[in-house]
């Protein structure tokens, strides 16, 4: 949906998660690099075409109408300006993966990896995009294993604009540390995402170990079950997805699909048979807890995915880890294709079937 729409429509703000009228305002901020701040450039003057070719560039200063969050934040000047926007967070515990996972699939989607759905990829958030794939995307591409995410942060990782059959639509990731999900205050900034998040990728490392190596079983996921109580009315799309699943590249069903690399097409048979092999795999190591979300969500898929493809080890540098033999991401998009088809992006008889019971 492009143009002047007769009535304000009302928009989400991703970053604190209230509602306001989407305005057309003449005013486009825009990010100056030597200043460190936006400049506001008035455009009123200026040719319909002059002012689109900023507000591709530019900005919008969030109103923030409940007056809740200290600093200001800005939206791309087009966000509300496409089809609904979506907001899809990683919800887990501490090292379970999160940031890996999401680094590894937003590379991948930037790499065209859903164009076999007719889906292409770009930047929305310029700023928030550069500064995602410095901290990031390259750091992942050098080998480093990324830093641990700090707490008490919330700002979301990186804006996308999808652009499909289906429409175009703004998506927005969070990665939230895990220890922040135990803050049940609803005005914590890092989990308030959670309020206008519109599909959540639940993320439960397939073989969890202590920093000596040793295994840790865990029966319960306190992170998934803070975030599914918050969550249950909402009837949201969910994944689980297994994540450092090239631990047990060896192991039978494990093995079975990740050797088949990266899906070129959505077939709901085969995401259920992948859904039955994770539910049980999850089930006898002991992990029942974290199948919580495929009891409380109408519609969810599971995934073994593996973002780096092999270990970290310790590298040359001090302190730093890195991945020795380089990542080799394997079905990083496959939750985020299922979530795509859960909520219309993908569209079609089989994306229709996609997680339903
Ligand atoms: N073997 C393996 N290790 C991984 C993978 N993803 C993450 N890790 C390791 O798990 C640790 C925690 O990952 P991270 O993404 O920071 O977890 P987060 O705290 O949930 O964001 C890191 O030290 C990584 O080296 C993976 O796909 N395979
Ligand atoms: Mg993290
Ligand atoms: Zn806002």
């Amino acid at each position: 949906m492009t143009g002047i729409t007769p009535f304000p429509r009302l928009i989400r703000c991703p970053i604190c998660a209230d509602e306001f009228p989407w305005s057309h305002d003449p005013i486009i901020s825009v990010w100056d690099d030597e200043k460190r701040d936006y400049l506001h450039i008035d455009t009123s003057s200026w040719s319909a075409e002059k002012r689109a070719d900023l507000a591709q560039r530019g900005y919008r200063q969030c109103p923030n109408p409940s007056g809740d969050t200290q600093e200001e934040h800005y939206l791309p000047a087009t966000f509300g300006d496409f089809g609904d926007p979506m907001v899809i967070g990683l919800v887990g515990g501490g090292a379970s993966g999160k940031t890996h996972l999401l680094t590894a699939m937003i590379r991948q989607a930037y790499l065209n990896g859903l164009a076999p759905y007719d889906i292409t990829v770009k930047a929305l958030d310029h700023r928030r995009h550069r500064s995602f794939r410095e901290k990031f995307i390259e750091e992942f591409e050098r080998g480093a294993a990324l830093a641990g995410t700090d707490t008490g942060i919330s700002d979301a990782a990186d804006i996308l604009l999808l652009r499909g059959p289906a429409g175009v639509r703004p998506i927005t990731f969070f990665d939230v540390a895990g220890e922040d999900l135990r803050d049940i205050d609803a005005r914590n900034r890092s989990t308030r995402f959670l309020i206008g998040a519109t599909a959540v990728i639940f993320v439960h490392p397939c073989d969890d170990r202590g920093p000596d190596g040793q295994v840790i079983r865990r029966t319960e996921n306190l992170a998934f079950d803070l975030a599914v109580e918050r969550l249950r009315s909402k009837r949201l799309p969910a994944v689980v997805a297994v994540t450092k699943a090239d631990r047990l590249r060896y192991a039978p069903p494990v093995e079975r699909w990740l050797r088949r690399g990266d899906e070129t097409s959505v077939d709901a048979d085969r995401i259920r048979a992948e859904s039955r092999d994770v539910y049980a795999f999850l089930h006898h190591s002991g992990a029942g807890g974290s199948l919580e979300p495929y009891q409380a969500f109408p519609r969810c898929t599971l995934h073994f995915v593996s973002a780096s493809g092999g270990e970290a080890a310790k590298g040359a540098a001090a302190g730093k880890n890195v991945f020795p033999r380089g990542f080799h991401p394997t079905r990083v998009l496959e939750p985020l294709v299922s979530i795509l088809a859960m909520t219309g992006m993908i569209t079609g008889p089989e994306a229709e079937r996609v997680g339903m019971p």
